[in-house]
C-alpha cells in the first residue's frame, strides 16, 4: 500500500492495482488483467452472471456434477479417504454435490477452500458446516496463481483438487500450463484433479453468454472503470465506453473489451497521469478460452496427470475431466 502524493486526491492505493493499470493502459493495444474484475461489486456481479439464462456454463457444469458425482469421487478415491481442495472456491455452491457423494463413502470430509478473499469463504464455511454435517471447512486465503503450498494429506487419505467453473480458461495457455504443473508439484502420486472446462460451440450461443440482454456482463466489464475511478481517482465516464464481446475463432476464445466511444482523455488524479483513447480503441479486459474434445486431457497429461475420466452434457457444451497425479522423478514430494 502507498499513499498517493497528489495534492488534489489522496487515496490509499494498492500498488498491485496501480502497477497493473499503468502497465495495461500504457501498452498498445491497451489491456487490463481480469483479476481486476473481482472487487466486492464485481464478485457480486459475477454471481449474478452465473444465474443468467444466457450464461449456460454454471448450470451445465452443475448438471454434469449432479449426474456423475459418485463415479467421479469413486475414481478419485479408489480405496482411500478423500480430502477436497477447491481452487478459487468462492461460495463453493457446485461443490456440495461432490461433498455429499464423498460422504456417502466415508465418515467426515475435510474441505480446503482456497481463494484470494476470505470474505466469500467465511460465509461459505458457516453455511456448508451447518448444512452438510460431517464436512469440516478450512480456509486457505491465498492467490493460487502465484504459487502455493499444500499440507501433506494424512496416511490413507488422497487429495482431490477441484478446479471447476472454467476458471482455468481465463489464463493464457502457457500460464494455465504453469499453474497446473505447480499444482502437480504439490500433490502426491495418486491424488486427483477435477477440471471443468467450457467447450467450443455455436458462435451465437457464446456471444450471448458474454453479452446478455439484461446487461449484467456489460456492468461486470465496466466495473473495472468504476474500480479505477474509486481506487486510482480516474475520471472514466462510463457512458463513453461500450462493452464488446468478441469470438476469436483463431485463438479459440471469447474476448471482452471496453471500446471508447470517442477520442477522449482520462485523468488519473491520484497518479498525476493521463491516458488518451481514440474513438473505437479498446481495452482488452478478458480472454475466456473454449476447448475442444481432448484438449483438457492433453493439458492434464502435460502437467503430469494420467487421464481417469471425462464427462460431458448431452449437448456437448461443457466438460469435466478427472486426472490422477502420476509418479514424479526423484527428489520430489512423494
Ligand atoms: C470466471 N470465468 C470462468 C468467467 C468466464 O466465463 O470466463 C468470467 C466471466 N466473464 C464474463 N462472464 C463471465
Amino acid at each position: 500500500m502507498s499513499v498517493a502524493a497528489s495534492p488534489a486526491v489522496s487515496l490509499q492505493i494498492d500498488e498491485q492495482v496501480e502497477r497493473a493499470v499503468r502497465i495495461g493502459l500504457g501498452s498498445r493495444p491497451k489491456t487490463l488483467p481480469p483479476w481486476l474484475f473481482y472487487d466486492a461489486a464485481g464478485s457480486e456481479l459475477f454471481e449474478q452472471i452465473t444465474e443468467l439464462p444466457e450464461y449456460y456454463l454454471t448450470r451445465t457444469e452443475r448438471a454434469i456434477l449432479e449426474s456423475h458425482a459418485s463415479e467421479m469421487v469413486a475414481l478419485a478415491g479408489g480405496g482411500n479417504r478423500l480430502r477436497f481442495t477447491e481452487l478459487g472456491a468462492g461460495s463453493a455452491e457446485k461443490t456440495r454435490v461432490l461433498m455429499k457423494a464423498a460422504l456417502a463413502r466415508q465418515d467426515g470430509l475435510m474441505f480446503e477452500a482456497v481463494d484470494v478473499s476470505a470474505t466469500a469463504l467465511l460465509a461459505a464455511q458457516a453455511r456448508i458446516e451447518r448444512e452438510i454435517p460431517g464436512v469440516r471447512v478450512a480456509l486457505l486465503e491465498m492467490d493460487y496463481t502465484n504459487g502455493f503450498e499444500l499440507d501433506a494429506c494424512d496416511a490413507g487419505e488422497r487429495r482431490l483438487v477441484l478446479y471447476i467453473g472454467s476458471s482455468i480458461a481465463n489464463f493464457e495457455p502457457e500460464e494455465a500450463a504453469r499453474i497446473l504443473r505447480k499444482l502437480r508439484s504439490q500433490l502426491g502420486a495418486g491424488d486427483g484433479l477435477l477440471l471443468g472446462v467450457d467447450l467450443v460451440k455455436d458462435e451465437s450461443r457464446l456471444l450471448a453468454a458474454y453479452d446478455d440482454v439484461a446487461g449484467v456482463t456489460a456492468a461486470f466489464n465496466k466495473n473495472m472503470l468504476v474500480r479505477m475511478n474509486r481506487e486510482l481517482g480516474s475520471d472514466f465516464d462510463l457512458a463513453m465506453f461500450e462493452h464488446r464481446a468478441v469470438w476469436n475463432e483463431t485463438m479459440s476464445r471469447m474476448e471482452m473489451h471496453l471500446e471508447s466511444c470517442a477520442d477522449q482523455r482520462v485523468r488519473f488524479a491520484a497518479l498525476d497521469w493521463e491516458v488518451e483513447f481514440l474513438a473505437g480503441e479498446t481495452i482488452h479486459t478478458e480472454n475466456s478460452y473454449k476447448f475442444r474434445s481432448g484438449d483438457a486431457e492433453a493439458m492434464l497429461a502435460e502437467a503430469g496427470f494420467a487421464h481417469a475420466g471425462t464427462w460431458t452434457d448431452k449437448r456437448g457444451w461443457f466438460e469435466v475431466c478427472v486426472g490422477k497425479a502420476e509418479k514424479l522423478g526423484l527428489g520430489t514430494r512423494e
